[in-house]
């Protein structure tokens, strides 16, 4: 066994006592009551979902396994010559809670090397698709078609008991996650670069070989480690983990569940804002031919978009209450290394007077940027302008997130997920409407 499937199993002999004492000693505690808009309103703040991977504080921001991001950025192994961490630390990290060591991490590193190749027929599947299909959809497809490779599948026909299913859904994730910096790669050079795709390097990291598949020089690697980590995870209500993990409890496999999570993630609410903001900045600049607006401009154009029915995209939250640490860690890359870059200097303008004329609008409850708000100015700048991939790295980087939620659900034992309904009369009769 690897030292993060031992450390794993580890954790998991350590946590299976918690929930079986707190499932049979203190079923009966109440967490929460649902209020009828919260049963209307999307399951806003209600707490009925568990996850000991990320916590996400309305004010603070998210923490992974307890750290924030800089102190996540901080205490992780870093690749030589980089300023960010290895991917593959941060993955035995949000699995185990546990810092690992250079060595666990490179022992990662070759283990992920070696699960790395794509099996050709996804290629051909990708090259069948029409080349205007969106990104996303080529993503979701790319990884539900490999769903004859899954060992968890497999395993659960010849039947295995509940407490071992964790161990395939571990193998199905971290094959899966080893070639998604592949296919998205292969999608980025098939659809935008002439069907020119670029063979993985054997040698290189997660996001070292993923900026060498997309033919992106440094720093870019060091983009895609920060990126991939960023979006990674942000608790288990968002769409895209929920649903992974929804799908997941019925006992269907990493493949069929990322898929789910991947298709829930292409909302324009959800991880689709990325590309929407750039969409928004630049239909404002192509009106002012090119030219930077002023922040008057820039105002008319946020009360114009707000007065039309629309969102300003990558601003408010549906937990956060202040900005969001995923953008200030972006923003922070962007004061080092493009500090006089057009798009930025606008995001930057933007952060200045859009959280102002929200709040004067007076219905997001959070006026304050969201990590899509900065993420497509980074890529833009390091030649990625094809807006509709952002999402595509969003999807990437959320898979560590998701996958190592759903290793944990099975380890666990989460049984499948099933909310109760009722019908509006119900719910009058309840209220005491007559
Ligand atoms: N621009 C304009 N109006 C906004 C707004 C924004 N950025 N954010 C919220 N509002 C509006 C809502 O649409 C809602 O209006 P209605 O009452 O007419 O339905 C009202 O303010 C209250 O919404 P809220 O409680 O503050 O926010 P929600 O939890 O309902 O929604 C979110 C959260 C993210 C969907 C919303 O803020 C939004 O649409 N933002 C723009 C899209 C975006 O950036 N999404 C990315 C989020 C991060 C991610 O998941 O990737």
């Amino acid at each position: 066994m690897s030292q993060l499937k031992d450390t794993l199993f580890r954790k998991i002999e350590e946590q299976r006592p918690r929930v079986t004492r707190l499932l049979k000693e203190y079923g009966q505690v109440e967490l929460d009551k649902v209020t009828i808009a919260q049963a209307i309103g999307g399951v806003r703040g209600v707490k009925c979902l568990v996850t000991d991977i990320s916590y996400l504080d309305p004010e603070e921001g998210v923490r992974f396994r307890g750290k924030t991001i800089p102190e996540t950025f901080a205490a992780l192994p870093k690749v030589p010559g980089s300023e960010y961490p290895y991917v593959e630390g941060f993955w035995y990290f949000l699995l185990t809670g546990e810092v690992p060591t250079m060595e666990q991490t490179l022992e990662v590193v070759a283990d992920f090397q070696a699960r790395r190749p794509v099996p050709q027929y996804v290629f051909d599947a990708l090259r069948a698709m029409p080349r205007d299909l969106h990104p996303m959809a080529m993503l979701s497809a790319a990884i539900v078609v490999m769903q004859g490779e899954s060992i968890f599948a497999k395993r659960y026909n010849e039947g295995m008991g509940k407490g071992d299913l964790w161990d395939p859904m571990y193998e199905d994730s971290c094959n899966l996650l080893a070639k998604l910096p592949a296919i998205a790669a292969y999608i980025y050079r098939l659809k935008y670069k002439g069907d020119t795709p670029i063979p993985s390097d054997p040698e290189l990291d997660f996001g070292g070989d993923f900026a060498h598949m997309m033919g992106i020089a440094p720093p870019y690697d060091d983009v895609a480690r920060m990126y991939f980590i960023l979006h990674s995870d942000h608790e288990s209500g968002n769409v895209s983990a929920h649903t992974t993990r929804l799908v997941a409890s019925a006992l269907a496999d990493a493949y069929y569940s990322l898929s789910a999570g991947v298709n829930g993630l292409s909302g324009p609410l959800h991880g689709l804002a990325n590309q929407e903001v750039l969409r928004w900045i630049q239909s404002k600049m192509e009106k002012l031919g090119g030219k930077l607006p002023t922040e008057e401009e820039l105002e008319r154009y946020l009360w114009d978009t707000l007065n039309s029915g629309q969102v300003i995209p990558g601003y408010g939250h549906a937990v956060l209450r202040r900005t969001d640490p995923r953008f200030s860690a972006q923003m922070e890359f962007c004061e080092k290394y493009l500090p006089n870059d057009d798009l930025y200097r606008l995001v930057k303008m933007l952060y200045k007077v859009a959280p102002k004329v929200l709040q004067e609008h007076g219905k997001a409850r959070n006026p304050w940027p969201n990590v899509d708000a900065q993420s497509g100015v980074i890529q833009w700048h390091y030649g990625i302008t094809q807006y509709e991939y952002y999402t595509v790295l969003f999807a990437v980087g959320r898979a560590l997130g998701v996958l190592a939620n759903i290793t944990w659900d099975r380890a666990l034992g989460y049984p499948l997920e099933r909310p109760k309904s009722i019908t509006l009369d119900m719910m009058e009769k309840t209220a005491g409407i007559q």
